[in-house]
């Protein structure tokens, strides 16, 4: 058997068919590994791309990370087992004061097709909050997300506060969402910007130097 119909289920975000030919990638002896390089993460850069050229949309992109996670899923215990190790570790979470979650949601997700491991603190998340998850997890990223303009500020709070802690250095900061931008991202000293969840996925690797 070979993956690319499970990599097509992904594509088409085709729940049922992801568990039944997950099963089957698995009873036939594929490494869990190379199912989720080849199927799993392969099938969401299909459609992180799609999302990107806007050849897909939202709706798209969360049927297709749902039918990846189920996949994925059923995969985690055996990738434990083999000690395979994720590409990096994001802490990811919504500023104080805002309880918009759907876009920083999307990103999770796309993290989690491209490899990493997410931690998700949710929304409304108070700054000392992100730097304990930092230090206690040891993140390499952190994804800060907001869509009001009026919790914008939130953001440099949470670099400040990283400051203060001293682990500002150890840690690249990605900020997003709507009312966001590159200058903004520049002005308040985050290491990177991403416009949508495809973008942010680019933006990570770039920063960890993964290729
Ligand atoms: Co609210 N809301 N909302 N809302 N809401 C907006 C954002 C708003 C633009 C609507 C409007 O007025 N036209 C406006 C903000 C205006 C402003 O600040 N300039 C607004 C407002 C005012 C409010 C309230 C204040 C309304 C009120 O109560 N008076 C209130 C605030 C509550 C609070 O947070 N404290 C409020 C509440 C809500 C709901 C709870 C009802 C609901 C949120 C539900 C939820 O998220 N669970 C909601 C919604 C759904 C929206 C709209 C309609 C849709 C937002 C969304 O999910 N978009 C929105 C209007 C709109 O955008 N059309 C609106 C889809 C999502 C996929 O896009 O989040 O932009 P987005 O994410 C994109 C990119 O931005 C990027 O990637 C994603 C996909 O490519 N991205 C990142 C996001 N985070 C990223 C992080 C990254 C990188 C990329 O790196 C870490």
């Amino acid at each position: 058997m070979d993956l690319t119909a499970l990599k097509d289920a992904v594509i088409a975000g085709d729940v049922k068919g992801c568990t039944i030919l997950t099963e089957v990638a698995i009873k036939a002896g594929h490494a869990p590994q190379k199912i989720l390089n080849e199927a799993l993460i392969a099938g969401m850069d299909v459609v992180g791309e799609k999302f990107r050229c806007n050849e897909v949309y939202v709706p798209e992109v969360l049927v297709a990370a749902r039918a990846m996670k189920k996949s994925l899923a059923m995969l985690k215990p055996l990738l434990a087992q083999t000690g395979a190790k994720p590409v990096g570790l994001a802490v990811l979470g919504t500023v104080r004061g805002d309880l918009h979650d759907i876009g920083k949601n999307l990103v999770g997700m796309m993290w989690e097709g491209a490899g990493f491991e997410v931690v998700d603190l949710g929304a409304d998340v108070p700054a000392d909050k992100f730097v304990q998850a930092v230090k206690d997890t040891n993140a390499q990223l952190l994804g800060v997300s907001t869509l009001l303009t009026t919790t914008m500020l939130g953001m440099k709070e949470v670099i400040q506060a990283l400051e203060r802690a001293h682990v500002r250095s150890r840690v690249k900061v990605l900020v997003g969402g709507a009312p966001v931008t590159q200058s903004f991202a520049d002005e308040i000293g985050a290491d990177g910007y991403g416009e949508s969840a495809a973008v942010a996925v680019d933006k990570a690797k770039a920063l960890l130097g993964i290729a």
